[in-house]
């Protein structure tokens, strides 16, 4: 068969924005696959064997980017091993930093077709008090508590939200309310994927 590049949708949006929550929901519903940055950098790291597994802790604990030849490793190998039929992927937590996008577009532009960026936005004290609720809750991650979380918020807002912007001036961004109830930020995420025509 015609072998068509896997479509990609970017979920940006602050540390505890909402992005994992909405890509469930747009699983559950749709089938896309789900690939979560951070999500496949713990996995990397919990691995006994893995020679990046203290580098990416290191990062994780100090709410810095991890450098993207890992991320980007792990996101291709994530997207050849998927066997969704709908060869449609969200992205999410990635890219985060001009690094993260020099090497995305160096190693995995020409093989994927970037179809647009789903931005939610939340407010720092929004975004920390989730996070922080899900680590007293055992969420059993290094980076929900108020130190941490103070880095994330910096590096999310000197390192991503120029990302957003770049993505912007494309016209490829869609921004939602992310304070709103889950339900109704999903449901006016279903409004842009039918815009986008998935
Ligand atoms: N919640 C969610 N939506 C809600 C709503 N609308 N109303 C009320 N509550 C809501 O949600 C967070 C919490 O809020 C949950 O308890 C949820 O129930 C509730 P979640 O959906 O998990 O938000 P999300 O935006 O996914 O938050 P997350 O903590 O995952 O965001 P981060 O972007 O900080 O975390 P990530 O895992 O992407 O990255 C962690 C670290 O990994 C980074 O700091 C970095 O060090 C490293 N990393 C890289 O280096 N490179 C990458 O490319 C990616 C990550
Ligand atoms: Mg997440």
């Amino acid at each position: 068969r015609a072998m068509k590049k896997p479509e990609v949708l970017f979920i940006l949006g602050g540390p505890g924005a909402g992005k994992g929550t909405i890509c469930s929901k747009i699983v559950d519903k749709y089938g896309y696959v789900h690939l979560s940055a951070g999500d496949l950098l713990r996995e990397e790291r919990a691995k006994p064997d893995s020679q990046y597994g203290e580098l990416i802790e290191g990062h994780i604990k100090s709410g810095t980017i991890v450098p993207v030849e890992i991320t980007c490793s792990l996101l291709d190998r994530a997207m050849q091993e998927s066997e969704s039929p709908h060869n449609k992927f969200l992205i999410d937590g990635f890219p985060r930093n001009e690094d993260n996008l020099q090497g995305w577009t160096k190693t995995m532009s020409d093989k994927t077709d970037v179809k647009g960026v789903l931005f939610f936005e939340c407010s720092e004290e929004v975004c920390t008090q989730r996070c922080l609720n899900r680590g007293a809750k055992g969420s059993g991650r290094s980076d929900d508590n108020a130190e941490v979380l103070k880095k994330r918020h910096e590096t999310y807002i000197s390192g991503t939200m120029p990302i957003v912007e770049h993505y912007k001036k494309l016209g490829l961004v869609y921004s939602f309310d992310g304070e709103k109830s889950p339900n109704a930020v999903f449901a006016d995420v279903q409004k842009a994927l039918k815009e986008l025509g998935w």
